[in-house]
């Protein structure tokens, strides 16, 4: 007999041998008819593995924090079973569930599978769904293993990898898979599935290794989830900043040109020029003092910061100027910073000192993570390193969150979550090996977020590799986290430089560094501004805040450009619509390019001195003199993005 336990306290005795579905039908025939799974003592076993000894069982129903993980899984196989049907040489690889899905790695020697080629697949797979295939379980050893797979080189190295363990192979109908399992007990389970897109993936995320196609999809337990899931999907096609940057003529990216490389065009410039001018404006106001250091720095100075020992993956290869004197393309502002500091002899009386620029970074970015603006090689960041007396770190790290949440406050920006950054203290290639300094920074950060009172999370790995950090994160279109604002602790490179500031005892002492940047790089911010406004831009932002329509252009051009004089002269961004295009067609144009103010002009408005406004958004429009007008757009001008709050 097996003793089990349930999550309502109920204990129950049962045959040994019992299946989570002979016992889900011993409480009700509709349980049985739900069981996806059994959990027992926290692992998760399918429906009819005996089960031999006691324990707690939690039976996985639909309803269950696992079950949709696990109907995911069983999709993949799905998938793989029905793309097999009908391209036999194809060879599934691996097939995780993921956030919202599953994605499956395939290779087809016989030419890859494209887009065209998924609704042929989901078709079968409704069939396969419809034959209600059960999953069968069977452990097996290496040279079974082997044998079933052998036209399969990916998986032979799968088992290389697990052979020491034990070898499972699920079976349903005529397909098999080397999985551990457990899935959902037959194919009938997998209802409301949709296949998304194929996209190539290097076998192991590895450059030098074989291309293969990833196919990504979704799968719910109801028609409904399926649907608004398929829905959200859209509307983050919509909103996703690479398509907005398109439409509205932001920017571009072009393999050709530099992978990871971004050309902004004049009205995407506008809006970086603007944030820059007002960033830093915020930042002399804060004490900042702003500098200009070159993008090219000896490689040995990052011999020293530590960052050719601990960043080298992310580092352009440097470059061989003979003579043993090599250049590096600078992968962060820091190390040119510090020569900055150091130009000159400092009293603990400046202290804290901050210097900040837009620095130019070049990180050798994976191809595969690179991102429209999100993730590129070639960036500007907000930077700022602040040297501190240990004393001032406290404050120094108040005042610099306090600037994030200013900046935000003003951007419109109110989704976001705190992440406490920390080292993995196995990994002593990433990180610099200094137990004693890592174990300070970290309880010294620690403390300064509880007694800031910040909600955060922890997350291990995701350091520096010179300190702990705080970064703010947000959630992109499509739903990925990002950290946009980092603020981090350094210990090291104030070692590594042997940098100092002169004592109110006349000695020297070792400043602590903070690095931060407030609005994280252009590229990124932007990026994130795009999806949160769906290219709306606040006035102040808006790299065209006025669009003026003459009614003819001969009759009311000169009056048009009058009106553009006075709000230029004001520092308004304005332009005058003379194509040869009627002026219903303007008016959309305006509004296509999401355009915060469209003034028609005809002679009416230029008999009284007058604009007729349409807001951006709205079908109204509203006569007004130019002088309210201005006072109207200059208020809107000054308010930012604080209408929002
Ligand atoms: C804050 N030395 C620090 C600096 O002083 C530093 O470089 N920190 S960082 O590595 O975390 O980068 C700062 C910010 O740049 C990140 O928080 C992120 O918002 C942004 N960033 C990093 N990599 C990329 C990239 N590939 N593309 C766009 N933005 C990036
Ligand atoms: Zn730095």
């Amino acid at each position: 007999m097996v003793k089990i336990s349930f999550p309502d306290g109920a204990v129950k005795e049962f045959e040994s041998g019992i299946t989570t579905l002979e016992i889900a039908q011993s409480i009700s025939p509709s349980l049985a008819k739900k069981a996806l799974a059994g959990k027992i003592d926290g692992k998760l076993i399918d429906v009819t593995r005996p089960i031999e000894a006691d324990g707690a069982l939690e039976i996985v129903t639909p309803e269950h924090a696992d079950a949709l993980d696990l109907l995911r899984h069983s999709a993949v196989h799905l998938f793989a079973q029905a793309a097999r049907r009908l391209h036999p040489n194809l060879r599934p690889i691996i097939g995780p569930a993921i956030k919202d899905g599953f994605y499956e790695d395939t290779d087809n020697p016989e030419g890859q599978l494209t887009a065209d080629q998924l609704p042929e697949i989901e078709a079968e797979m409704s069939r396969i769904v419809k034959e209600d295939l059960p999953a069968i379980r069977k452990v097996v050893t290496e040279a079974e293993a082997r044998e079933i797979f052998k036209d399969n080189p990916f998986k032979q190295e799968l088992i290389d990898e697990y052979k020491d363990g034990e070898l499972t192979v699920y079976t349903q109908g005529e397909y098999s898979d080397l999985c551990r399992g457990p899935h959902v007990p037959s194919t009938g389970f997998v209802k409301y599935f949709k296949l998304l897109s194929v996209a190539g993936a290097y076998w192991r995320g590895d450059s030098n290794k074989p291309m293969m196609q990833r196919v990504y999809g979704t799968a719910w337990f109801t028609k409904e989830d399926l649907e608004n899931n398929l829905q959200m999907r859209e509307e983050a096609k919509e909103r996703d900043h690479r398509k907005i940057g398109r439409e509205l003529d932001l920017f571009f990216n072009d393999a050709s040109l530099g992978a990871g490389t971004a050309y902004w065009l004049p009205d995407g410039a506008t809006i970086r020029r603007v944030i820059q001018r007002f960033v830093e404006d915020r930042e002399i106001a804060a004490g900042y003092l702003h500098v200009n250091t070159p993008n090219l720095m000896n490689l040995n100075v990052y011999k020293q910061s530590g960052h050719w020992q601990h960043y080298r993956e992310d580092m352009f290869p440097p470059m061989d100027m003979g003579e043993g004197e090599e250049l590096e393309l600078r992968p962060m502002n820091c190390p040119s910073h510090i020569a900055i500091y150091k130009h000159d002899v400092h009293s603990y009386r400046e202290l804290p000192i901050r210097i900040a620029e837009f620095g130019n970074m070049h990180r050798y970015e994976k191809s595969g993570a690179l991102s429209g603006l999100q993730r590129v090689r070639v960036m500007q960041l907000n930077d700022g390193h602040t040297f501190v007396m240990p004393e001032q770190i406290q404050e120094e790290f108040g005042n610099i969150l306090q600037l994030v949440m200013d900046m935000y406050h003003d951007f419109g920006i109110n989704d976001y979550s705190f992440r406490l950054s920390l080292r993995d203290p196995n990994d002593t290639e990433k990180y610099f090996p200094d137990d004693a300094m890592w174990e300070n920074a970290e309880a010294m950060l620690r403390a300064t977020l509880k007694d800031l009172k910040l909600d955060f999370v922890e997350a291990e790995g995701e350091a520096a590799f010179y300190g702990p950090k705080l970064d703010i994160q947000v959630k992109t279109a499509l739903g990925n986290e990002e950290t946009l604002s980092t603020i981090q602790l350094d210990f090291l490179n104030p070692e590594n430089f042997d940098i100092t500031y002169v004592g109110a005892d006349g000695e020297k002492h070792r400043p602590v560094m903070i690095h931060r940047g407030v609005i994280s790089t252009l590229e990124r911010f932007i990026a994130y501004l795009i999806e949160l406004y769906k290219g709306a831009f606040p006035t102040w932002l808006a790299p065209w805040q006025v669009q003026i329509i003459p009614v003819s252009n001969e009759a009311h051009g000169d009056y048009a450009w009058q009106v553009a004089k006075k709000l230029q002269e004001k520092g308004l961004r304005v332009k005058v619509d003379e194509s040869n295009e009627k002026v219903g067609y303007k008016v959309r144009q305006a509004q296509v390019k999401k355009i915060p103010y469209e003034l028609v002009v005809g002679d009416k408005e230029a008999q009284n001195n007058s604009v007729t406004v349409r807001r951006y958004g709205s079908d109204e429009e509203i006569s007004k003199s130019v002088d309210d007008f201005v006072a109207e757009i200059m208020a809107d001008v000054e308010n930012l993005s604080r209408i929002k709050k």
